[in-house]
């Protein structure tokens, strides 16, 4: 067979960069970026560029597989065989305990598949069971409550407009790395160095020394106390009468409830838990008030601590006091070629607290609720105890909280059925693993992230090869397992509706009917040079469909009734109030732990590519030379770190680019799958550290406190006295 080309574009990351696919006797040989594609222009990082690892990995899933359940055992089965037993058993289920009593974990990678997430969603709702779960309550949940709370829907999510502004502070982010999250700007750095190239400023608020930081004014902070220092911000403006009030009036309601609040949080006040001098927090404050054109910017850094709703909340009313919201430069609200605000209102899918959980009754958001609740409400019995679960594209047991406790539940289930590309940590006690596609195998229309783009921009992507083996897309597999059970897949009642008349809608041509409706749509023909999927495939490399994100538009998009943004809220209230009953220090865990993400990590699941594992990588603890001192560490030594909830132990690495009393380590490893690459890795699962406990849980959007745990260390041994043995690279097969 000849050798081909292919135009595709990355989904690994948010950033979506455009690559170009080499195909050689059915095999996709290599990826490389796209010179082309109009944002990305020929950039990619080594992820991407290492995605054939993945695709042609010997260990990769490519037959069903079942699991005898007696001698731990995985067998090839049949397609036909292992969805009628599926079917059967969860028949059986449902018939003795209600649809209520099934679940569903939708992980990660699942985002960055159109059709995968439009059917878990339509399968749960098809169901009607609440147990719908997915990595946000991990991530980002708490960004979208803060959502719900100011502007009445969870899916109007401001991104910082980086073309135009003149100041961007960023709050727990590392773009330099993450490549950009609920924000898709393809060749970020670039964007980056630009504002300055421009005059402008970028500050970064981080406890680490990060490789962003690095490149720009770095505002080292202590973990978790983002929430003091924001309103300690707002303080300041509220003080030195630097706050827009003329837009606070015309925009919001309740700035006068705010602003009293702010006023108890002086930064001489603060500044000792947050570790920022009041000084050059003031100086902050009235930079970013003078600034011509500022945008506040936080990722996970700002979501993963006990105060994530509260801190997204401030950093948008930072943007709003200081009249940068929704104005060029400033935070501003993508206007996508597929509006799926606009679609989840119309299906009534916006929702913030519609439902609770079963145990301790948190908030849905977005319909899904805290995964770190999954193992409990697996093994407390009860109306709408989870018996039948499944995972698709999702390794809880690494991702999130007490993974070892989330295994044992998984052991008790009736069904446990997993959707996924390799045997991981957590689907290594399913039933069956159903093997699914890449994203080289499938077609795509990223339309969760069309709305995140700082140029507005929409690609379609064809297949680029035919599955491996017997590997199956995840709706084909999602819609074949709801047949068995009579379920109609769709989370648009519409289309349950047809379903029921035996029509039956493909992802395909759903989003094409949702790109046609659109805004930039042909409208059926109506709209001369308007897009479609036809429209799109004849411009493979993507359309920019604009410059820059009009502004001006929030108040015809707020869902609240009066039309207004809403500052004043009972329970951020009761939030900051509870500030005041957090205590900062822990004398039996006295320091702080966070996360970390690597270039060459993707969370828990490419540490099989040979590529990327070059070099005898491990994963150190990052300690600070004071703590290593006070606590008798040695570089390349082992320590055993503690909390509450678990302990680990971990090898050392002494450097000051994590501030004193704070360690860094990141999530991710620890594998027991069926990768024998990352299985040989080593390394640990630092999320035993986190707890699961509903109590531990924010309380506004049910997130796990995943930054800024406390923590102890001790010294375990010696460091090794040959380092470089240590060092040898794990080969592939090892
Ligand atoms: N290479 C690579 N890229 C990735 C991923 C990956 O695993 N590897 N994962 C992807 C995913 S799923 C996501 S969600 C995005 C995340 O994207 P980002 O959020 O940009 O990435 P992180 O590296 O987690 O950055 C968080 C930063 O917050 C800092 N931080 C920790 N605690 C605090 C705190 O309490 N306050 C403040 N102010 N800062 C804090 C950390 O030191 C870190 O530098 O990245 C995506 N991109
Ligand atoms: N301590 C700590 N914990 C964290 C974080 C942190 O910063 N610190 N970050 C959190 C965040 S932001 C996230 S997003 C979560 C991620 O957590 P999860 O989404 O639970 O897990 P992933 O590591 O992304 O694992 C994804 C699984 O999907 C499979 N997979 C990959 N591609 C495909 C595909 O195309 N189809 C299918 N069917 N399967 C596929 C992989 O084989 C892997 O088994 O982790 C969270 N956990
Ligand atoms: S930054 Fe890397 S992982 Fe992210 S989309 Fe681009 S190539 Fe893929
Ligand atoms: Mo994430």
């Amino acid at each position: 067979m000849a050798v081909e080309t292919k135009v595709t574009f990355c989904r690994i990351c948010e950033a979506h960069c455009g690559m170009v696919a080499t195909i050689d006797d059915g095999v996709v040989t290599k990826l490389r970026p796209d010179r082309d594609h109009p944002l990305s222009q020929g950039e990619a990082c080594p992820k991407g560029i290492a995605m054939t690892d993945v695709q042609n990995d010997p260990d990769r899933v490519t037959h069903p597989l079942r699991r005898d359940r007696t001698t731990g055992e995985l067998e090839q089965v049949t397609w036909e065989s292992a969805i009628a037993d599926i079917g059967a058993r969860l028949r059986g289920t449902i018939a003795a305990h209600g649809s209520g009593s099934v679940g569903w974990y939708f992980g990660n990678p699942g985002a960055f598949s159109y059709s995968h997430a439009l059917w878990v969603k339509g399968f749960m709702e098809g169901l009607g069971s609440p147990h719908y779960y997915t990595a946000s309550s991990q991530d980002v949940a708490n960004r979208f409550a803060a959502s719900a709370l100011l502007y009445g829907s969870p899916a109007l999510v401001p991104i910082p407009d980086l073309h135009r502004t003149s100041f961007l502070l960023m709050v727990g982010a590392n773009p330099f790395v993450s490549h950009g999250s609920v924000l898709t700007a393809p060749k970020i750095k670039e964007q980056l160095h630009g504002i300055v190239e421009r005059g402008g400023r970028v500050v970064v608020v981080d406890p680490r020394h990060s490789e962003t930081a690095r490149h720009f004014e770095h505002v080292p902070v202590r973990p978790d106390t983002d929430a003091w220092m924001l309103l300690s911000m707002l303080c300041v403006l509220v003080e030195e009468h630097l706050a827009d009030e003329a837009s606070l009036a015309r925009e919001t309601t309740g700035w006068a409830r705010v602003r009293e609040l702010a006023l108890g949080f002086p930064p001489e006040e603060t500044a000792a838990r947050t570790g920022v001098p009041a000084d050059e927090l003031r100086r902050l404050a009235r930079d970013l008030a003078g600034a011509d054109r500022a945008a506040v910017y936080g990722r996970t850094g700002s979501c993963l601590g006990r105060f994530g709703t509260l801190v997204s909340f401030l950093l948008d009313t930072l943007m709003l006091a200081t009249g940068n919201l929704d104005r060029a430069g400033g935070g501003v609200f993508g206007l996508p070629a597929i509006a799926l605000d606009e679609v989840a209102q119309q299906a009534g899918l916006d929702t913030y607290g519609k439902v609770r959980s079963r145990l301790g009754g948190f908030p849905d958001v977005l319909g899904a609720l805290p995964a770190s609740l999954l193992a409990e409400e697996m093994t407390t019995p009860g109306d709408g105890q989870i018996r039948a679960f499944f995972t698709s594209a999702g390794n809880p047991v690494l991702s999130c909280p007490d993974g070892p406790a989330l295994e044992q539940a998984l052991e008790g289930l009736d069904l446990y059925v997993s959707l996924d590309i390799y045997v991981n940590e957590t689907n290594r006690h399913a039933d069956y693993i159903l093997p699914s596609t890449t994203w080289l195998e499938r077609d795509d229309l990223p339309i969760a992230f069309l709305g995140f783009h700082t140029t507005p921009f929409v690609q379609y992507a064809d297949v680029v090869i035919a599955p491996r083996g017997e590997a199956r897309e995840e709706w084909r597999i999602i819609d074949a397992i709801a047949r068995e059970i009579d379920v109609h897949p769709y989370a648009l009642a519409p289309l349950r509706g047809l379903s029921r008349l035996g029509y039956r809608m493909t992802p395909q041509r759903l989003v094409d009917t949702l790109l046609r409706v659109g805004r930039e749509g042909d409208r059926f023909g109506l709209r001369r040079g308007g897009l479609s999927l036809k429209k799109l495939r004849e411009h493979p490399h993507g359309v920019v469909v604009a410059d820059s994100i009009p502004t001006g538009v929030i108040l015809d998009r707020v869902r609240h009734d009066d039309g207004k943004i809403h500052l004043d809220h009972p329970a951020l209230n009761a939030e900051i109030a509870r500030l005041r009953t957090v205590n900062g220090d822990d004398e039996q865990f006295p320091l702080r732990l966070i996360g970390l993400r690597e270039l060459r990590s993707h969370n828990s699941w490419m540490h099989n590519a040979p590529i990327l594992m070059r070099g005898g990588r491990e994963q150190p603890l990052r300690v600070h030379p004071l703590d290593a001192e006070r606590y008798g560490l040695e570089d390349g030594g082992t320590a055993r770190l503690a909390s509450k909830s678990g302990e680990v132990e971990v090898p050392v690495r002494i450097t000051d680019e994590v501030i004193a009393g704070v360690v860094a380590l990141p999530h991710g490893w620890g594998h027991q799958g069926g990768w024998r690459i990352a299985n040989a890795a080593g390394g640990v699962n630092v999320n035993v550290l986190a707890s699961a406990e509903a109590g531990d849980l924010e309380p506004l959007a049910g997130m796990a406190f995943l930054n800024g745990i406390p923590v102890r260390v001790e010294p375990v041994a010696p460091a090794p006295v040959d380092r470089d043995a240590a060092a040898e690279p794990v080969t592939a097969g090892a």
